[in-house]
């Protein structure tokens, strides 16, 4: 799945499972207009797809990869380790260790492949795709305004915030 104009943001998961989560990302990612790609590829069971996803990833123009996973979640930093294209690691909750599993794969890298790793679950895909809004931001003025635009809705939403009596 993709929108028209060439990608700057690659979107991957390690399953199909893991869509309910990082339609988040992407949800995010349509909000400001930022062309996009969004596909399994998953560590595990496709490592050959996954090293060719990574390598190619800068020729074809990704500025970030939002990549997310569950339980064994070594998909982000495995594509950290192929590509110097900054990787965004999702940790995806999982069905017994509730994404504390995800997190802890995703976070302990060693020193000198960095991933910059969010919240678990529904939180961090999305701040993951804000997180590359900011990045295209810094060479894109109107994205910029968009991204202000979007804080300054947050921030009038929080002020105007009632609570019960
Ligand atoms: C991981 O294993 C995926 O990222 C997913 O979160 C988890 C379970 O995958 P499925 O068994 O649901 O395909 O690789």
């Amino acid at each position: 799945m993709d929108n028209q104009a060439k990608p700057l943001v690659g979107v991957v998961m390690g399953s199909s499972s893991d869509w309910d989560v990082m339609q988040h990302a992407v949800a995010i990612l349509k909000e400001f207009g930022v062309p996009y790609e969004a596909q399994v590829v998953s560590a595990h069971r496709m490592p050959d797809e996954m090293f060719a996803y990574a390598e190619s990833a800068r020729a074809r123009g990704l500025r970030a990869i939002i990549a997310g996973a569950g339980g064994a979640a070594h998909l982000p930093g495995m594509i950290a380790a192929k590509t110097i294209v900054p990787v965004l690691g999702v940790p995806v909750p999982s069905k017994y260790l509730r994404g504390e599993d995800s997190l802890l794969s995703i976070v302990q890298m060693p020193k000198g492949i960095p991933v910059a790793t969010f919240a678990i679950g529904e939180a961090g895909a999305a701040n993951a795709a804000l997180a590359a809004v900011a990045m295209i931001a810094s060479l894109d003025d109107a994205m910029a305004d968009r991204l202000q635009d979007f804080r300054n809705v947050q921030t009038a939403a929080a002020k105007a915030m009632v609570l019960p009596a």
